[in-house]
């Protein structure tokens, strides 16, 4: 098994997000196409398993001890249900990812048939904070899970994270966030 540069998804879904209608105020301005000096913007492909990709997750929670191929088998199961888009910020000169998210879509029944979307896994590597990268993460996230017409968007955070969600117009549910831990 090969790591290669395939994206998980279409690149030009990111590319071709109508940014003029992000709400979130950006100084100064970066987008997707454009998301700061030296750094890209894009889908996750497996060859990012050796650029830190499992680094930088473990920035958020354990990750664990994560081989080739298990990378390559879940990357594969991820793709083939078409309803996982993991970005990524690659700082191009070091060729280190430094920040990912990942938006899940979810089929319902209900709401007419609609898609739920998820926010997961948002983080920034400690060495590249201050560029506006989780923002840029999350205004790009939301706007995705909107083009690929969600009825809604959620995302579990930590108390202190509140208010950095809250700028992009998430608001804390009455639905308590309930869990049942099989391990950590
Ligand atoms: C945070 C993450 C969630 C992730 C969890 C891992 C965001 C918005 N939320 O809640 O996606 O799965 O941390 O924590 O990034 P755990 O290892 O305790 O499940």
């Amino acid at each position: 098994m090969l790591l290669d540069d395939t994206p998980l998804f279409e690149p030009s879904l990111l590319q071709d997000l109508d940014w003029s209608s992000n709400s979130v105020p950006f100084s100064p301005a970066i987008s997707p196409s454009d998301p700061g000096p030296g750094l890209l913007l894009r889908p996750l492909c497996t060859a990012d398993f050796n650029r830190g990709f499992v680094k930088v997750l473990s920035q958020l929670t354990r990750a664990g001890d994560i081989t080739p191929e298990q990378f390559i088998n879940k990357f594969e199961h991820m793709k083939k249900t078409g309803d996982y888009y993991v970005i990524v910020v690659e700082d191009a000169n070091m060729g280190q990812i430094v920040a990912t998210a990942t938006l899940i879509t979810e089929h319902k029944f209900i709401h007419s048939c609609a898609k739920r979307g998820r926010v997961e896994e948002v983080v920034v590597s400690d060495v590249c904070r201050g560029k506006q990268l989780g923002k840029l993460l999350v205004s790009t996230l939301t706007l995705l899970s909107q083009k690929l017409d969600c009825y809604k968007i959620t995302l579990e955070c930590a108390p202190n994270n509140v208010a950095f969600y809250e700028k992009f117009s998430y608001n804390a549910s009455d639905d308590t966030y309930m869990q049942c831990r099989f391990y950590d």
